[in-house]
């Protein structure tokens, strides 16, 4: 017999590129970025010159630490919400000293590889991987027991989420980690646009094929025949949003067809793919005390490009 593989598409995909391209104007959650083509072409990102998010989170997270720690103290069990970011989780635990550590991922398969990774740097580390959709309700793995809680969200990951939707996400992380709990929250600055615009839209292109890797994931994935080179990668701000806005646009009059359905794009029409908020000092505060957090310390770099807060349940 021969071997096959698995090739059923993940319908969840389905449904968000289906409704999405449908939608007007039409949209796709940044979610979906993320099969191992996007995953590597975002850690390509994190590289590049133009994208400061990365690196000064780290650096922040770096001469922050012994402060974080002040606060923080040891013996606390660590919810990891970024449980992909393999620089900075070794900065934070290195630095508190918890008593467990329960990374959190939709993605078993990362999460199982990220965790043998950190294991070995951390063997006597407790690690309880949680395989889960953190935009739901989940259960904290039973080891977590009363010890006293702290959650990690770096990288301004909230800043995919539209403010409503970011703050039902804290007010879930809230009720996940309960009274007593702390947050520990990356969220980028509001800066000079052109900046901003530089960063989503690099001179080396490895944005632009981190956006357009979505038509091609929908071309392998559900069948679709989208021609990818007629469409353009765009980063455009928002200014009443304060937010980068992604889009695909398209550069001529093109149709094509997912799973049956047939799209018509009129030229200049665009699919937008990504949101990603930016914060000033007081609008972090806000959204953090919508969400039931309240933000009690917090930490920059010397630009003011990105900051790190710290928050109490
Ligand atoms: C992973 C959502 C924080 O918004 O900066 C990078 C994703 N998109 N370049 C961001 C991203 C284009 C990134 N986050």
């Amino acid at each position: 017999m021969l071997a096959t593989v698995d090739t059923r598409p993940d319908p969840a995909f389905a449904r968000a590129v289906l409704e999405g391209l449908a939608q007007e104007p039409p949209a796709i959650p940044a979610r979906w970025f993320y099969d191992e083509e996007g995953s590597v072409l975002f850690e390509q990102i994190t590289d590049l010159p133009e994208y400061y998010p990365t690196r000064t989170e780290i650096g922040i997270l770096r001469s922050a630490m012994p402060e974080i720690a002040a606060v923080v103290g040891t013996g606390r069990a660590v919810v990891d919400y970024g449980a992909g970011a393999l620089a900075k989780t070794p900065l934070l635990l290195r630095g508190i000293a918890p008593a467990l550590y329960a990374p959190v991922d939709i993605s078993g398969a990362h999460l199982r590889a990220n965790a043998e990774a950190l294991q070995e740097d951390f063997p006597s580390l407790p690690i309880f991987p949680v395989e889960a959709d953190f935009t739901r309700a989940f259960d904290l793995p039973a080891e977590v027991g009363d010890h006293p809680r702290l959650g990690f969200f770096p990288g301004s990951t909230i800043g995919n989420l539209v403010p409503a939707s970011a703050v039902d996400l804290l007010r879930s992380f809230r009720r996940t980690l309960g009274t007593g709990a702390l947050l520990l929250i990356g969220m980028d600055r509001v800066k000079a646009p052109g900046r901003l615009i530089a960063a989503y839209d690099d001179a080396a292109g490895v944005t632009a094929s981190f956006n357009l890797n979505l038509l091609h994931r929908i071309n392998r994935e559900l069948g679709g025949d989208i021609p990818v080179d007629a469409f353009a990668h765009e980063a455009r701000w928002n200014a009443s949003m304060a937010r980068i806005e992604m889009h695909l646009v398209a550069r001529r009059e093109v149709s094509f067809t997912v799973e049956g359905r047939t799209f018509h794009f009129a030229g200049g029409d665009s699919i937008h793919t990504e949101n990603s908020h930016k914060y000033t000092a007081e609008s972090a505060r806000l959204l953090l005390l919508a969400g039931g957090w309240t933000p009690f310390n917090e930490w920059s770099d010397p630009a003011g490009d990105f900051a790190l807060l710290l928050a109490r349940a």
